[in-house]
């Protein structure tokens, strides 16, 4: 079955066999209000050609599978309110229906990996919920990392996550955690967690090699290699604890369940600092851009 729509850019540059990263759209539709979503789409796209690579933001429009999105596609995902938030569960349904939606993590990697791409930026991955014990709320990007061969740059888990678990879930799934160019696994807003990752590379080629020596060795999966967000532009943990805290009991007691716990978080974060950590979730996703075209150089 033929499900992929490629635009001419990423399907030369794939033809080409040029450097090509893939990026996802949940962070534009659910992840940040218009029009500073699509500003940051277009901003990533940019930074990701000024570093000799081709950006193929990835999302289904009426039940298509986009492989890149035009220009006018992709003004009209940032402005579309009732797009879907596509995970492994939801993209089959979404194309028999010819609905769209936007892919989260694992519905990005999927369809990159269908597409022959090797490398995908996106700001911070899914994980294990604080409160899982009760609630239960694991997301499916942490099994799509074991199972998909993905390298993806995020900048660590978002802080919003019980970040320890989430690290725990990872190595039982046999993800391999690679912090960039420090020991520390970063927290998203912020350089640090407190946790050591599991692994460090320093060197893009390396991280390069090891995507490739995991195929090699039949391994199956992906890595997640984890980028500090850039000093200048990191909010201090003790300042965003007492606001996440606030998110999530709010996010509680309104009953927010499911697929809208992240996009609600995010929301009342981003009110809640004034903006300030839109502002941080931008140039963290720049900084995860940059590197990921580099570390495709070599793939
Ligand atoms: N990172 C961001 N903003 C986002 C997300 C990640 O900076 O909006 C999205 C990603 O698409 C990720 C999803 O896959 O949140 C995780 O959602 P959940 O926790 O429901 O699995
Ligand atoms: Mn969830």
């Amino acid at each position: 079955m033929n499900l992929l729509d490629y635009t001419p850019e990423v399907k030369t540059a794939l033809e080409q066999k040029q450097p090509v990263v893939a990026l996802e759209s949940t962070i534009i539709t659910h992840g940040m209000p218009w029009p500073d979503n699509l500003s940051m789409a277009q901003n990533v796209e940019q930074i990701i050609r000024d570093n000799f690579a081709v950006p193929a933001t990835i999302a289904v429009l009426d039940g298509r599978i986009k492989i890149g999105l035009s220009q006018s596609e992709l003004e009209q995902l940032a402005k579309n309110e009732n797009a879907l938030k596509l995970s492994r569960a939801d993209l089959a349904v979404c194309l028999v229906q010819k609905k769209t939606g936007a892919t989260t993590v694992a519905a990005t990697m999927i369809a990159a990996s269908l597409a022959g791409i090797s490398v995908f930026a996106t700001g911070g991955i899914g994980g294990v919920h604080k409160d899982a014990e009760n609630s239960f709320d694991i997301s499916a990007d942490l099994q799509e990392l074991a199972q998909t061969p993905l390298t993806v740059v995020a900048a660590g888990a978002k802080a919003i996550l019980d970040i320890p678990k989430t690290l725990e879930m990872l190595e039982t799934l046999g993800v391999p955690v690679i912090s960039y160019k420090q020991s520390e696994f970063p927290a998203f807003w912020s350089a640090n967690s407190g946790l050591k990752a599991p692994l460090r590379m320093d060197n893009t080629k390396e991280i390069a090699s090891a995507h490739t020596y995991r195929r090699a060795l039949g391994i199956k999966g992906g890595q997640l290699v984890a980028n500090p967000i850039p000093p200048t532009h990191e909010i201090a943990r003790d300042t965003l604890n007492p606001i996440i805290n606030q998110a999530i009991s709010e996010a509680k007691q309104a009953n927010i369940l499911a697929k809208d716990v992240t996009p609600f978080l995010l929301r009342r974060i981003f009110e809640l600092t004034d903006g300030e950590s839109l502002n941080a979730n931008r140039e963290l996703m720049f900084n995860n851009a940059k590197l990921a075209a580099k570390i495709a150089q070599f793939l």
